[in-house]
């Protein structure tokens, strides 16, 4: 039998001291049913990000010229998931943050078929390092998205989350800049289901934070306001009508 296939996605711009941590840290053989591979979206990095990323072992590198953005990164990586045949997409930060030995947890839900949208959630798990500062505009944003959606989320801003495939086809980015909030507003909005799972999660100890709190801010929330003020069609329901349909004839 062919296996089914989970590409496993990181972001990364300048993430030589770190990425190659991450990327020898994903479990390969955790489930007999699929394989699993590593994509690196590369955003214009100025440093060896690429070559230390092959020499670990990535799968497939997409590289921008120039730098682009974390939120168009993220876009990136979600088409390339579709067009190289994942069944399963799982991003996942390439500053080594987020915890690569609990990608089969946080992708459980999504195999199980209970979910089509699941976040490794640093607030319902444990936290190292992590300033005042950030933690409150964490639960800002994060309270932000519970009330605009009606349901309670433990962490909106989390660097590692799983998508089915029918979740990666049909996801909108509408921003460049970041991606956090309006995918997950456009994802439940659609009708996907979202699940979160407790990670451990550890500050990064090499490197910046690309975050600017003014930026931030000044990019977010219009962002935030532009997608919900879009139209929805529940495209979850439209897909599994589909495919209803197709296999009904
Ligand atoms: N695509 C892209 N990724 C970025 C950029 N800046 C940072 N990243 C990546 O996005 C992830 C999260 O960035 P980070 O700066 O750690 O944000 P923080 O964890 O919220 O402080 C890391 O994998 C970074 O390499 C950027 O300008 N473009
Ligand atoms: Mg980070």
């Amino acid at each position: 039998m062919t296996k089914k296939k989970i590409i496993v996605f990181m972001p990364a711009h300048n993430e030589e001291e770190n990425i190659s941590g991450v990327i020898a840290r994903v479990p390969r053989f955790f489930h007999p049913d699929y394989e699993v591979e590593v994509l690196v979206i590369n955003d214009g990095s100025k440093d060896r990000t690429v070559a230390v990323a092959k020499a670990a072992g990535a799968d497939h590198i997409v590289s921008f010229p120039h730098n682009q953005g974390l939120g168009a990164a993220v876009r990136e990586g979600l088409k390339q998931c579709c067009l190289l045949g994942a069944d399963i997409g799982i991003m996942i930060d390439a500053d080594n943050e987020y915890p690569p030995e609990q990608i089969p947890d946080v992708l459980a839900p999504i195999i199980a078929g209970r979910a089509d949208y699941t976040f490794g959630s640093r607030f319902k798990g444990n936290i190292k390092g992590m300033k005042l500062h950030r933690r409150l505009g964490n639960y800002t944003f994060t309270l932000l998205q519970a009330i605009l959606l009606r349901r309670w989320i433990y962490d909106g801003q989390s660097g590692m989350r799983g998508f089915s495939r029918d979740a990666m086809e049909n996801a909108v980015i509408i921003h460049d800049y970041n991606y956090a909030q309006v995918l997950t507003i456009n994802l439940v909005r659609q009708g996907y289901r979202l699940e979160e799972i407790p990670i451990s999660y550890q500050v990064r100890t090499k490197g910046q934070s690309f975050i600017k709190f003014r930026q931030y801010v000044s990019s977010v929330i219009p962002a935030i306001y532009k997608e919900m003020r879009r139209p929805v069609s529940k495209k979850r329901q439209a897909s599994l009508r589909l495919k209803r349909d197709e296999a009904s004839v």
